[in-house]
């Protein structure tokens, strides 16, 4: 009930960590595209297989001047996968602890999301594309409670025929005419583009598949790559269209993985992937690194090693947008401020900070991966900081989902989303 939400509004005060003024609004008023990295990994980034970087377009990207890119940044997402990391981004609120918080919950509850904010806010039209059918994860429910005005699924792209290896149409196709509704988007505009064929099991035919495998000898691993190349092609041909239309000027260009490809499950793989002899728990850990990274003409950008993960991503875009998410009930921080706590939570309740990591229940040194067995009576007491703090971020998000406790605040300068205002099938009914 309302009661709930004062404790979520005492948390978040308390750790509100204010803008970056040498970032703030300086991307105001330009086209956002988030390009969503199926199951791309951050080790992927200048990996190379005999010799050939795997994704020479995400590398030069992520080496720009004009990229802001993150090298200590993790997934953050539970059973709810690629619906989790969409959750996060869109509202900064963490998917549940089981299951599908998008299913569960994105019908029917209230919603402070991504594309009503800048709507609302500074004028924003918005559009997410997905080459799957539009019920995967209630994205055709959760995205009206979102604000979105345009869903393009599956159904939007009926000329594509080459399509399926299990979650939908190729990424090559699914760029390639997605580019033509962009076109047409009213601006500014926030557009989220979902790739999927770099997903389990890795499977791409032979005609798309001119780079070398890994040589695990593990069936899931080895393939990893070639679909990965073949997503990074997909960003090229892009970039190629966005820069041959003028699109690209005007346009920042939001990359991020969603969560891990190679699960935990495959450790001798994960081994020779990182040369190593043994993995550890702090291996797993790291293993759970993505990239993030802003890319935009005029952009002051580098690589930044600041601990963040998905939760704040959107925090860390209003900042850039100029929009003050002060009294926002959000859970992350904004990766640009000087006053974040670099605490990560993972969704189980395991995290990483700058100094120390806690994961299968195990505690390292973050810099090194030297394993704590035996905490000094200082060091237990920062644990159990950090846990309660963890613990408090991860339980006030899933309050706030459970008890829907967004319809009882009134944000600012805001007005509820009223989800009959959009429709997004084709056919008629
Ligand atoms: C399905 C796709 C895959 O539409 O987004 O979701 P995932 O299996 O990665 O959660
Ligand atoms: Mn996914």
């Amino acid at each position: 009930n309302k009661k709930d939400l004062a404790p979520v509004q005492r948390f978040l005060k308390q750790h509100y960590a204010g803008p970056n003024a040498t970032y703030y609004g300086t991307l105001k008023g330009k086209n956002i595209i988030v390009l969503h990295l199926e199951s791309f990994q951050q080790w992927l980034i200048d990996y190379k297989v005999d010799g050939k970087e795997v994704t020479p377009t995400i590398n030069s990207l992520y080496h720009s001047s004009n990229t802001l890119a993150f090298d200590n940044f993790f997934n953050q997402v539970g059973q709810g996968k690629t619906s989790d990391a969409e959750l996060m981004l869109e509202a900064s609120l963490f998917g549940l602890p089981e299951g599908s918080a998008m299913s569960t919950n994105g019908t029917t509850n209230t919603f402070q999301a991504a594309p009503a904010i800048l709507d609302q806010k500074l004028g924003y039209s918005s559009a997410s594309f997905h080459g799957d059918v539009p019920s995967f994860w209630n994205r055709d429910n959760a995205y009206k409670s979102f604000g979105y005005q345009y869903f393009f699924s599956k159904e939007y792209y009926p000329q594509v025929k080459d399509d399926v290896l299990g979650y939908g149409m190729k990424d090559k196709l699914f760029l390639k005419d997605t580019s033509y509704y962009l076109e047409q988007l009213p601006q500014p505009f926030y557009a989220k583009l979902i790739t999927v064929t770099n997903h389990y099991p890795y499977i791409i035919d032979k005609k798309n598949t001119d780079f070398p495998a890994l040589k695990t000898g593990d069936n899931t691993v080895d393939p990893y790559v070639q679909t990965a190349h073949y997503l990074d092609q997909s960003v090229k041909e892009l970039l190629d269209y966005l820069d041959k239309t003028g699109l690209r000027k005007n346009t920042v260009l939001v990359l991020y993985g969603d969560h891990y490809g190679i699960s935990n499950n495959h450790k001798p793989a994960i081994a020779k992937v990182l040369g190593k002899k043994n993995i550890t728990s702090y291996d797993l850990a790291m293993w759970q690194k993505v990239p993030f990274m802003i890319n935009a003409e005029g952009l002051q950008g580098g690589i930044n090693h600041t601990y963040g993960g998905e939760i704040d991503v959107l925090p860390t875009l209003e900042d850039l947008l100029g929009i003050s998410s002060n009294k926002y009930l959000q859970f992350g921080q904004d990766l640009l401020s000087a006053d974040r706590n670099q605490i990560v939570p993972f969704r189980n309740g395991d995290w990483v900070t700058p100094k120390y990591t806690k994961y299968d229940g195990k505690y390292f040194y973050t810099k090194n991966g030297k394993p704590i067995a035996k905490p000094t009576k200082a060091q237990q007491a920062k644990f159990d900081a950090i846990q309660k703090y963890v613990t408090t971020d991860l339980g006030l998000s899933d309050k706030v989902i459970n008890g829907d406790l967004l319809r009882f605040y009134h944000l600012p300068g805001f007005k509820d989303v009223n989800k009959k205002d959009y429709t997004y099938n084709l056919k008629k009914s």
